[in-house]
């Protein structure tokens, strides 16, 4: 093969293999859940601790890495939705004190993958 051939030959096949990469990388950004909803609502503000985090996804979380957390409280184990296989909870043990708390969770797409995230809401005091 000519040199200049060759180096069209290298060309082309670097730009597939990049093309093949993003798509890959978009392909893998579709197939991750994500939260599309909670109870209580990122930044809402309650009158009382809730009795429980609710975490709706886009799609069926994996519940055997699933992990919930909140900052100054105690939650239960993780449960799966008997209604709806899309929303897992954990019950909160402990009423939460005045202020402001943030949720950390933790799960998996069905490809295996962590996806995790954080929000916070906030307890207002009571009078
Ligand atoms: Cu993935």
């Amino acid at each position: 093969m000519r040199i200049q051939n060759k180096l069209l030959l290298m060309f082309v096949v670097a730009i597939l293999g990049t093309l093949f990469l993003v798509n890959l990388v978009a392909a893998e950004k579709i197939l991750h859940l994500k939260l599309d909803s909670s109870i209580p609502k990122a930044d809402e503000t309650l009158k009382a601790s809730p009795e429980k985090i609710v975490l709706e996804f886009s799609q069926r979380p994996e519940l055997t890495v699933a992990k919930i957390d909140i900052q100054d409280g105690k939650l239960g184990k993780v449960m799966r939705s008997e209604e709806d296989e899309t929303i897992l909870w954990a019950a909160i043990e402990e009423s939460l004190p005045a202020g402001k708390h943030t949720v950390k969770w933790v799960t998996s797409s069905s490809d295996g993958h962590p996806v995790r995230g954080e929000f916070s809401f906030a307890v207002s005091v009571r009078r």
